[in-house]
């Protein structure tokens, strides 16, 4: 399974600092504390509080550069910082993400062509995040057939259920689970699956336990790929056992 590690996110306090203050140190820290566990991949998002979020995301992944050159996975909802943040990955870049609206597939898969990229797809349309299994399917559908109109391989997409926080949706995550599962009989070769693990311990008491539970169940599903915390040890033991 392909790890990416979440850490490097200015949704966590120390980091949206770090990167407010330009503290290299920090983040580069992060960096290689998550690859030392066992990240493939490091997710980048300069966070929800910054004024300059495209200058931000490159002061990050140079920072990030210079010390590694693992795969970056870069989490933005706006088109125009994943553009000019391609100029800069040196390669393997992992774009984080689409939706299923035409306006963003329409620059997104282009982008991802060309700078040969993984594309993570949100099964989210501006209707917003769907409710129900139908609804996931019939976006991943919409996803996966412009994806192959446009000769982007599934093999190169990453579909996202959206993992929604069990103490506000505790319905929802098995339909969530199943999404995986069918996800992947979409199409042939089978577009990947990935999940952001953390989403669904958010605001719960007992994070990790939740965490651990969840990560076993989507991979009994067939999961290919998780956003998670690589510092979480026994998290990484679990993945492992559980691809065993
Ligand atoms: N899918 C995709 N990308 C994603 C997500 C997803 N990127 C962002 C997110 N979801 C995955 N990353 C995180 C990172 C942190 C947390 C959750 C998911 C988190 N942060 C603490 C919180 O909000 O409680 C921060 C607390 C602190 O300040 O320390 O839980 O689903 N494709």
């Amino acid at each position: 399974m392909l790890i990416i590690g979440e850490l490097i996110n200015g949704m966590y306090g120390k980091i949206g600092k770090a990167v407010a203050e330009k503290d290299k140190q920090v983040i580069q820290d992060s960096a290689l504390n998550q690859i030392k566990a066992g990240a493939d991949a490091l997710d980048v998002n300069c966070g929800p509080a910054s004024k300059d979020p495209i200058k931000d995301t490159l002061w990050l992944i140079k920072t990030i550069q210079e010390v590694t050159d693992k795969a970056i996975c870069i989490d933005s909802s706006k088109v125009e910082v994943i553009k000019e943040a391609l100029k800069l990955v040196k390669e393997n870049a992992i774009i984080n993400s689409t939706t299923a609206d035409l306006d963003k597939l329409n620059q997104l898969v282009p982008l991802a062509k060309e700078n040969k990229a993984k594309l993570i797809a949100l099964t989210i349309s501006a209707d917003g995040i769907p409710q129900t299994k139908d609804q996931r399917l019939e976006l991943a559908a919409q996803i996966v057939s412009y994806c192959i109109e446009n000769n982007f391989s599934t093999d190169e997409l990453y579909l996202d259920p959206i993992v929604m926080p069990v103490n506000i949706a505790q319905g929802q995550e098995k339909d969530i689970l199943e999404s995986i599962r069918e996800f992947k009989l979409i199409a042939d070769p089978a577009p990947n699956t990935i999940i952001g693990l953390s989403n669904v311990s958010q605001g719960a008491l007992n994070r990790p336990i939740i965490n651990r539970t969840f990560l076993a169940m989507a991979m009994a599903f067939g999961l290919d790929a998780a956003i998670l915390d690589p510092l979480d040890s026994e998290l990484m033991d679990m993945a492992i056992t559980t691809d065993l």
